[in-house]
């Protein structure tokens, strides 16, 4: 089965007006590999500005609480993130899981939420160093997707991809071996196969994150598990665009 290559730029929380739109010019005029799916996450305050300016893929918030509205300050909801254009969210990010301590259930359930209101969700799975060192690394993988498979329907794995992004590779400049990748990516698909269902596990699209660069990302994207790349600080730089094209 063919799957769409998928490239996300996170742009966690940096920026201003003026660099986001000097983002959004740099990809609207770049030439970019037409074949390949782009969503771009700029921070909240940012995305209604991005989504009526990006005209080279589609948009991301890069977090949403699990209700569509209420006393919950600070957050803000998938039907909001909807409302000014943006398609998608990323959520579990082990940023969010171990910066502002959200869980596996509350991921769960906020993956639940977002998918209901028609959303698409990059959903984030990764271990820290002292897990993968303790070789905890599928168990650990395989325990934040038994969350979300508990709580969504076969049928909605088709609005999901994974992103898988190994802890101590974000930010950090350790970039996963392609073999690493690889076979964390084989074994998530294994999972799929066989706790969701075998054509869940064909189809659902498996990104790697954690330091992927114009450098490293050709190599990274050659693996048959790897359908594409969820790309933080190089996001922010031109090499974005060579990672888009890197299947050329
Ligand atoms: C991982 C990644 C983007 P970076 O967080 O999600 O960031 O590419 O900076 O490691």
């Amino acid at each position: 089965m063919t799957r769409q290559f998928i490239v996300g730029g996170n742009w966690k929380m940096n920026g201003s007006q003026a660099t986001v739109d000097s983002l959004v010019q740099g990809l609207n005029s770049a030439t970019l590999d037409k074949s390949v799916e782009v969503v771009v996450a700029p921070p909240a305050l940012y995305v209604a500005k991005v989504a009526q300016t990006f005209k080279a893929g589609q948009v991301a918030g890069q977090n949403t609480y699990c209700a569509s509205k209420g006393a919950f300050t600070g957050e803000i909801s998938p039907e909001m993130l909807k409302d000014v254009g943006a398609q998608w969210v990323i959520l579990g990010h082990s940023e969010r899981r171990h910066v502002f301590g959200e869980n596996d259930a509350l991921v769960a359930k906020k993956v639940k939420h977002a998918l209901a209101v028609g959303m698409q969700v990059m959903f984030c799975v990764g271990e820290t160093l002292d897990e993968r060192e303790a070789n905890r690394t599928t168990e650990v993988v395989f325990q934040q997707l038994q969350a979300v498979a508990d709580a969504i329907d076969e049928a909605e794995w088709a609005h999901v991809v994974i992103a898988y992004e190994p802890v101590w590779a974000i930010g950090t400049g350790k970039v996963a071996t392609p073999e690493q990748a690889q076979e964390v990516h084989a074994a998530i698909r294994g999972w799929l196969s066989d706790k969701v269902s075998a054509a869940v596990s064909q189809a659902t699209r498996i990104m790697y994150g954690g330091s992927v660069n114009a450098g490293n990302c050709k190599e990274l994207g050659k693996k048959p598990d790897v359908d594409g790349f969820l790309v933080g600080g190089a996001s922010l730089k031109p090499e974005f665009i060579d990672i888009i094209n890197c299947q050329q």
